[in-house]
């Protein structure tokens, strides 16, 4: 893992090695313990830590778990109540004076894609842990009750949809849907969520909320290359996710002559080269992914006769995803009959397109202005957990650069300075909420 000293800047303490690009958070006003936000950061970034400096904790395995007996430990050391649903969300609450009042909730998640970023998430989550640990120490109390939330299996590759938790919280996936999802090795999803100890007691139903924040990395290039140090986010792009199987013959590579092969695979490299080719004709915002590919036999000398990709596509108007769909089923069929295979198109999940609240936007704003942080709005093309709580409560996003906008992968970083900004944000704005 990449570590560079921490520079004695904060509180005038010795050099600590710690795996962030560290800059001198001196100058900032920071209502926050820049120092323990730090060690909380650096501790949950070695859980599931790869030697690339990233994390692998795919959603309800060992590192999940460990992940979350780590947060379930601090959030009893900040003296807050505990409460795990029956998808596993984790909602640590600190009680308000009115403390029947809709809670302002704050949060993100702790799984990760595989071989993932140390932030991606985690920063989200533990933001908001260390905010609710200043209004501790400062002995402030809100009006609203205050619920910090790491959501269950926000990325998806090992279930299918991502923001799974979030999704049924809302109401928007079925519980018993959720249940039943198999992963590439077919255990099922209650199976591992009860063998990790997390299958709560609590409902995973709508339930008021009175609003949501959730900061994160942006995930992409933005602010980094503007430079500029918030993004106020004001929607999020609407995703969809297929599964496209093709099938041929298999037959021996050697005496089968080209024309009378069925070769799943040649079918499926000309769908893939045309997805490609999509996004071009819709819109310069518009994006096409196939990231998951499987074929068998896969052996040298044998012609493929199963081939099964995955298609992520994505943009915040719902005209162009469905135009998308068409163009990609299109495409799969037409070469599917070229090559005399069987085509299957399987709907995997997705969400549509979503405008967050201007209030709470407009909140994120001032408390930027405030603290002098420049600030740019945007629209959030990776999904995350806010997408569902919009539709419970009020919602918006705060993101913060990461390095050349990177993310998904162990090379993801981001300098020291904007955590710690993120995280002052996340702190003014959610005072802001809870007390509205
Ligand atoms: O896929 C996404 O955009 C999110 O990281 N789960
Ligand atoms: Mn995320
Ligand atoms: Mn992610």
């Amino acid at each position: 893992m990449r570590t560079r000293d921490y520079e004695a800047g904060v509180n005038g303490r010795e050099s600590l090695r710690i795996p962030f690009r560290t800059v001198n958070v001196r100058g900032l006003e920071l209502l926050i313990n820049p120092d323990r936000f730090r060690r909380s950061m650096e501790e949950m970034a070695r859980v599931g830590a790869t030697k690339g400096g990233g994390v692998n904790r795919l959603t309800l395995t060992d590192a999940d778990k460990q992940a979350r007996d780590l947060f379930a430990a601090w959030v009893s050391d900040a003296g807050l109540e505990l409460q795990i649903d029956e998808m596993g969300n984790m909602f640590a609450r600190r009680a308000g004076r009115e403390d029947e009042a809709p809670p302002s909730m704050a949060g993100s998640h702790l799984d990760s894609v595989p071989n993932g970023g140390r932030f991606d998430g985690s920063l989200g989550v533990l933001a908001a842990l260390e905010v609710v640990r200043t209004l501790n120490d400062k002995n402030v109390s809100t009006r609203r009750p205050i619920e910090i939330v790491n959501w269950t299996n926000e990325e998806g590759p090992r279930f299918p949809p991502s923001m799974l938790g979030s999704g049924v919280f809302a109401g928007a996936i079925a519980l018993d849907t959720a249940y039943e999802m198999k992963d590439a090795n077919g255990a099922r999803f209650l199976d591992e969520l009860e063998r990790i100890g997390y299958r709560g007691d609590a409902p995973c139903a709508p339930r008021p909320i009175g609003s949501y924040l959730e900061l994160h990395i942006e995930q992409g290039p933005a602010l980094v290359s503007e430079g500029v140090q918030v993004g106020v986010v004001e929607g999020i792009f609407g995703l969809t996710w297929l599964r496209v199987t093709m099938r041929g013959e298999r037959d021996h590579a050697g005496p089968t002559p080209m024309h009378m092969r069925r070769d799943a695979l040649v079918g499926a490299a000309r769908t893939i080269a045309a997805i490609r080719e999509i996004p071009g004709k819709l819109h310069p915002e518009f994006v096409a992914t196939v990231g998951e590919f499987s074929l068998s036999p896969n052996a040298i000398n044998v012609i493929p006769d199963d081939v099964t990709f995955s298609v992520d596509f994505r943009h915040n108007d719902p005209e162009l995803l469905t135009e998308a769909r068409r163009l990609i089923e299109e495409a799969a069929r037409r070469e599917a009959e070229r090559e005399n295979l069987e085509v299957e198109i399987q709907d995997v999940g997705g969400s549509t397109p979503t405008a967050f609240d201007e209030s709470v936007a407009q909140v994120i704003r001032n408390v930027s202005e405030e603290a002098g942080y420049s600030h740019r709005p945007m629209w959030s093309a990776a999904g995350h957990d806010a997408r569902y709580a919009a539709d419970l409560g009020p919602t918006a996003m705060i993101f913060v650069p990461c390095v050349a906008g990177k993310s998904h992968s162990e090379e993801e970083d981001m300098d020291w300075e904007d955590a710690c900004r993120g995280c002052d944000v996340l702190a003014r704005a959610l005072w802001k909420m809870a007390d509205s």
